[in-house]
């Protein structure tokens, strides 16, 4: 990628709209301003409505647009940036595109560029450049305010804070290195071991969360298993409300696993309609079955759907990771006598409100995603761990060169999670997930 470009790209979706936005980034921003409009000069985050002309000569316009222009390096990007917001109709946008191309004053952008520009000026950290994708592909309030809060910079403030800490540390015991004894501070080593445990116990409490960050932002996964003909399939498509499984009578009906994405007040959550539970001797269903136990394993919650006491035994699956169901509730069955196991008909809708709010209890989370964000995608959870583990090391060797060592690889494991260190194969994996004009 050349730096010295000028971007462009489309930011809104394709097609008809109210409004469609082009932003363009670099240093040919005031020449493509005054190639095709005829403002004097754009003053620097002003709205101006103006017109866009294909050619000025003879006064062919493109369209009527609001022209706001950014200037650098109190822009997204850094750099000078313009938006325009036009008329969202598809005829518009495709004469943008071939008249900024026509202007050879800018290219097209690559997915995420924008974005990667940013980065690369300093205008946002790695985990704020991360934020930015989870909050374009946030579907519930909790993915908005956990992307929201590591954009705000929420949760590189906290990491910041103990690589800053570790820094010192790391500066005490090169220093007892390169000096001698009485020439540093006193009982610095004593220091620097209470400093490390403070750490260490610090990292230790923030990562004991249950993983509730990485699960809102992938979604909650709940199965339902039990055995076939117990309403499985007829509870996904109640709370679908639509037919998006084969509901029938004949045992062994679902073969594949069925999902839908739900949101509980709030939090993501996937159902897994699965196939019935029994011993078959049909291949298909055999490895329908196979699936449904790899899919039970797997999830966080199974809700299991029962007939009878008898069954619910067979099902060893910790307490606080399972919710017995027994559907069917409409019809003249026999109904099981235990408070713990929830009735619902998805014929009348009856007991579902009661089956949500007792998933809600099972996965609310106790922090605060905003004020106190959750470490939200495996790559921190593991350079956190690392740089925990080698703070651990460094307490437990007396050579102060080992340590010094340990600490080093603790501060750039830690410092890998805003990007300081290394960063170009993380790069191409982030903006892998990026959308042209972001
Ligand atoms: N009256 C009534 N019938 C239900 C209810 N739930 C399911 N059924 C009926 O029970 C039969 C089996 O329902 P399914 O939802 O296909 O059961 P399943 O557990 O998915 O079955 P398999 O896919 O074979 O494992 C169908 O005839 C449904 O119409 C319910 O709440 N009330
Ligand atoms: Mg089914």
């Amino acid at each position: 990628m050349n730096k010295k470009n000028t971007i462009y790209a489309l930011s809104s979706v394709y097609g008809k709209s109210g409004v469609a936005v082009f932003r363009i980034s670099g240093e040919n921003c005031i020449k493509i301003i005054s190639k095709f409009t005829k403002l004097k000069k754009p003053k620097d985050r002003r709205v101006c409505l103006t017109k866009l002309y294909k050619n000025k000569k003879n006064n062919e316009i493109i369209d009527r647009v609001l022209l706001t222009y950014f200037k650098g390096p109190k822009s997204y990007t850094g750099e000078d940036c313009i938006e325009i917001s036009a008329h969202g109709s598809p005829a518009i946008i495709n004469a943008l595109y071939r008249e900024l191309n026509k202007s050879k004053l800018c290219i097209e952008a690559e997915p995420g560029e924008f974005t990667k520009r940013s980065f690369e000026n300093n205008r946002l950290d790695l985990t704020q450049v991360e934020a930015v994708s989870d909050l374009i592909n946030a579907q519930t309030e909790s993915q908005r305010n956990l992307a929201l809060s590591h954009l705000e910079g929420n949760f590189s403030k906290k990491i910041k804070n103990w690589a800053n800490d570790i820094k010192h540390i790391l500066a005490n015991a090169e220093a007892l290195i390169d000096f001698s004894e009485d020439e540093v501070p006193h009982k610095i080593m004593e220091k620097n071991s209470k400093k490390t445990k403070k750490i260490i116990n610090e990292i230790r409490k923030y990562l004991n969360d249950e993983h509730a960050g990485e699960k809102i932002r992938s979604g909650i996964k709940i199965a339902i298993i039990g055995k076939p003909n117990t309403g499985k399939s007829s509870l996904i498509n109640y709370l679908a409300k639509r037919e998006i499984a084969i509901v029938s009578n004949i045992p062994g009906t679902t073969r594949d696993i069925i999902e839908l994405n739900y949101d509980i007040r709030g939090i993501p959550v996937i159902f897994y309609d699965t196939a019935g539970l029994r011993k078959s001797s049909k291949r298909i269903e055999s490895i329908g079955i196979v699936k449904s136990i790899e899919k039970s394993k797997l999830s966080d919650i199974n809700i299991i759907m029962v007939e009878n006491t008898r069954e619910m035994r067979k099902y060893n699956i910790k307490e606080k990771n399972k919710i017995f169901v027994q559907s069917k509730i409409d019809k003249k069955i026999r109904k099981i006598n235990k408070k713990s196991v929830i009735k619902i008909s998805s014929k009348t809708g009856y007991g579902i409100t009661k089956l949500i709010n007792q998933i809600y209890k099972l996965i609310k989370f106790k922090r605060n995603s905003y004020d106190n964000p959750h470490v939200s995608r495996e790559r921190h959870r593991n350079q956190l761990i690392l740089s925990l583990e080698s703070l651990e090391k460094s307490l437990k060797s007396n050579q102060i060169d080992i340590k010094a060592e340990e600490i080093r690889k603790s501060y750039i494991n830690i410092s890998k999670i805003y990007g300081k260190y290394d960063i170009d194969e993380i790069l191409d994996v982030i903006f892998n997930d990026f959308c042209i004009g972001k």
